[in-house]
């Protein structure tokens, strides 16, 4: 599918350590919908919403974690921030009785921006297994 052959062609560059999109929304030069922001983490309205509620939680910093298969012990504190901040995102966005937390980790999985970010969907009824 075209996701599938897009998600290989970033999975190209992605141990590159170039930029990606999400660099240009933390400094604000490009814009999003903030839903959240502390020290360490940034949630967006993602620009392709899959659901209702579709909010992107990334760390501001990178740090190496171009995705989740990435992780190291020393990630330990960013990831469980991330964790946590998507609780918060869905208590502000109304869906905190159902919600899902995503992490698409390497081209199987169909990663497409790689820093790793938590998708939180909800708003509507969710299906599972997944795609
Ligand atoms: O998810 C990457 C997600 O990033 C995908 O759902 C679209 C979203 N995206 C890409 N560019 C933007 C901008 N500029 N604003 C908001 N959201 C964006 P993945 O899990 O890597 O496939």
């Amino acid at each position: 599918s075209d996701e599938e052959a897009a998600a290989r062609a970033a999975a190209v560059n992605a141990d590159s350590g170039a930029p990606t999109i999400f660099d240009k929304i933390i400094s604000k030069e490009i814009p999003s919908t903030i839903v959240y922001e502390d020290e360490a983490v940034l949630a967006f309205r993602d620009i392709s919403p899959q659901a209702p509620v579709h909010v992107l939680v990334i760390p501001k910093l990178r740090d190496g974690l171009t995705d989740l298969g990435k992780a190291e012990k020393r990630h330990e504190d960013i990831l469980g921030r991330l964790l946590y901040a998507a609780k918060i995102v869905a208590e502000k966005e109304g869906i905190i009785d159902g919600f899902r937390v995503v992490i698409n980790s390497g081209p199987s999985a169909c990663q497409s921006v790689y820093h790793l970010h938590l998708h939180v969907l909800g708003g509507r009824q969710m299906k599972w297994p997944p795609g």
